[in-house]
């Protein structure tokens, strides 16, 4: 939940979107953008609000500055996103270890309506794909692996500031790496994606051993649990058994496995356990299932 995130009086939105006050505040009242109370009786706007709206509507910020984005996000919207040009962007941004370029140009598709799913499969993941060779060059390639790893890391993190906060009764989802997995973008992501379709998200991180899996099961009475598998563990029916423990311990939620080594185990011929091989298949899944989504 984003308990500290900033809140915008309908002055300065409407500025930042280039629109007068009074437009603001007549969307206000036919229920267009959600308005908030001050004690005082002010209204204001949660910003994961503002950028609902934006998103919905189409609208482009003349002033993104005053939205309190994360990275320079402004600088890439204001210029106009060309959407189909950001995953090479991207990918030119990682390689050449200009970080914040590639955060702006991540947080600005979003804000111009790209979807967090689109951004993870088909920004994100070829843009590491591109750069999965590098390690070979030596100390200066891993490097790179490095920072876009954490460059991306922090994105995905920043990004899931900007969705809109679960409803306290909203169903739970649970994941993370498999036991021994050390990649991370991928169950973060997995995390994002659910976040955003309305679930009250857990996302135990990488390399989460099956018995803490199982204990996090037991605390949060999930309704999804999510597995992310890259790399295999050298007894792969480990995986198989777990995910059969996972299903039991839930008594009648999902269990979705994803993840480029995901398609090398079988899974357990058990209701419930599924296969995704992208966030946009995750995503779709979710349509319908909390109060968020249609
Ligand atoms: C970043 C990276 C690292 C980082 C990891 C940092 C970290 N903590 O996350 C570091 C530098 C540590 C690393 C180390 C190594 N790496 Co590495 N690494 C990569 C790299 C470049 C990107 C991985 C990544 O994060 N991709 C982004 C994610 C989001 O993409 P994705 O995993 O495909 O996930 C997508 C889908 O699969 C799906 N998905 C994934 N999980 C889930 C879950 C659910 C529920 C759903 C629905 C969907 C889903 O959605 C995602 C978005 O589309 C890849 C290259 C590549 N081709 O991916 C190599 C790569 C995986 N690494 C490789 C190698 C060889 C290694 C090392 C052995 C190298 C070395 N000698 O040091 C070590 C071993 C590490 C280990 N212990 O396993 C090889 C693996 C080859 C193979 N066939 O297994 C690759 C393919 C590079 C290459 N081309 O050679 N690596």
């Amino acid at each position: 939940m984003n308990h500290q995130e900033p809140l915008l009086s309908p002055r300065v939105l409407a500025e930042a979107i280039g629109v007068s006050e009074s437009s603001l505040k007549r969307w206000a009242d036919e229920g267009r953008v959600a308005v908030e109370r001050t004690a005082g009786g002010h209204r204001r706007i949660r910003r994961t609000e503002a950028v609902r709206f934006l998103r919905e509507a189409g609208l482009q910020p003349v002033r993104p500055d005053l939205l309190a984005l994360p990275g320079d996000a402004g600088g890439a919207v204001r210029g106009g996103v060309d959407r189909a040009a950001v995953p090479g962007l991207v990918v030119a941004a990682l390689r050449e270890d200009r970080a914040d370029e590639a955060r702006s140009l991540l947080v600005g598709a979003y804000l111009d309506g790209a979807s967090f799913p689109w951004l993870c499969d088909e920004v994100i993941r070829p843009a590491m794909e591109a750069l999965g060779t590098l390690w070979e060059c030596g100390p200066a390639g891993i490097l790179i692996e490095h920072r876009a790893t954490e460059t991306c890391g922090r994105v995905i993190a920043e990004l899931r500031l900007l969705l809109p906060a679960a409803a306290p009764e909203a169903p739970v989802a649970v994941g993370g790496g498999f036991g021994g997995d050390i990649y991370r973008l991928p169950s973060a992501m997995a995390a994002g994606v659910l976040a955003e379709a309305g679930y009250r998200v857990h996302d135990l991180g990488p390399d989460t051993p099956v018995e803490a899996m199982l204990a996090a099961i037991e605390r949060y009475r999930p309704a999804l649990v999510w597995q992310s598998l890259s790399v295999l563990p050298a007894e792969r029916a480990r995986v198989r058994e777990a995910l059969g423990r996972f299903a039991a311990a839930m008594e009648g939620g999902t269990v979705v496995v994803g993840g480029r080594a995901s398609d090398a185990v079988k899974l357990p011929r058990l209701p419930g356990v599924i296969r995704f091989r992208t966030m946009g298949e995750l995503a779709a899944y979710t349509k319908g299932r909390t109060a968020n989504v249609e």
